[in-house]
Formats: C-alpha cells, structure tokens, sequence
C-alpha cells in the first residue's frame, strides 16, 4: 500500500493554489472605476436607449474604453454627439479615452454607451450588468440601473 502523505501533499498544494487563484484575478487595474452608472429609462416602443456614467482612471496612464457588452441588447456600440448644421446626431467612436489622473463623463447629449436593438422594454429600477472592456486588459462589470430621464430645464424666453 503506498502511504497516504504524497496525495495529502497534493491536496494541500491544490487547495493553496486555488486560495492563491482570486488575488491574481482581482489584479488587473485597480486604477479603473465607475461612479452613477445608470441607463435612460424610454417609452416601452423605444428599441435603442442609452447608458451614462463617470469613469475615473487613478493610474499614470491613459486608457480607452473599447468596447461594451450587455445582457438586454442585441448590440452595444460606443457613441458620441456630434452638431451638424445645429442639429445633434450621434455618432458611433472607436473607443472613449479615459485620461490619466481624470475622468470620462458620459452624460445626455454627449458620450454615452448606447444600447441597440433591446430584447424586451426595461422596467424602471432594474439594473443592466455592462461590461466594459478596456485596451489595458481591464474589464469591469457594473450594475447600471434604469432611470426615468431627468425633465430637461425649460427654455428660456
Ligand atoms: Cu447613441
């Protein structure tokens, strides 16, 4: 019978590598985070809506957002608005940079992560897992949830 110590070995060498796994996982880049991440609440009709947040990069470099995923639509593309001849249109960016030692603030009528092409209406409150992937290896998953649009201010006279 071969003695029992070498497989105890095993076993104990296994359960420190797995103790050791999330350390490593939790890793890449505390430098990233997210702040008042939300998506704008439409009428049920609406197949596309938006996603708006403030990105922080506490890091000495900057880096770029490139890409984003959701659970709820079938695309997700990063957007920007743009004025052509007074009149605002979005318009699809290749990636969004989050400077270093600043900030990303995706807002209404600016950059935003736009959701295309929803599955189903989204109830207001409930939270959309987005995942955002950025070019340092970086990936984040944040609960953005659904909220009513802020009235916007009237016009002055
Ligand atoms: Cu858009």
């Amino acid at each position: 019978m071969p003695s029992p110590r070498p497989l105890l070995a095993l076993a104990l060498g296994l359960a420190l590598l797995l103790a050791a796994t999330p350390a490593l996982a939790a890793d890449p880049a505390p430098n990233l985070s997210v702040a008042a991440p939300h998506v704008r609440l439409l009428p049920p009709s609406a197949k596309n809506t938006g996603a708006f947040m403030v990105i922080t990069n506490r890091g000495p470099r900057d880096v770029k957002l490139v890409k984003a995923d959701n659970p709820v639509s079938r695309a997700t593309e990063l957007h920007t608005h743009v004025d052509e001849d007074g009149v605002k249109k979005m318009r699809q960016v290749p990636f969004i940079t989050v400077p270093a030692g600043g900030d990303a603030v995706l807002a209404p009528g600016g950059l935003h992560v736009m959701l295309i092409d929803l599955l189903r209406p989204l109830r207001e409150g409930e939270v959309i897992a987005i995942t955002l992937s950025f070019d340092d290896g970086t990936r984040l998953v944040i609960d953005a949830p659904v909220t009513r649009p802020v009235a916007p201010a009237p016009h002055p006279k």
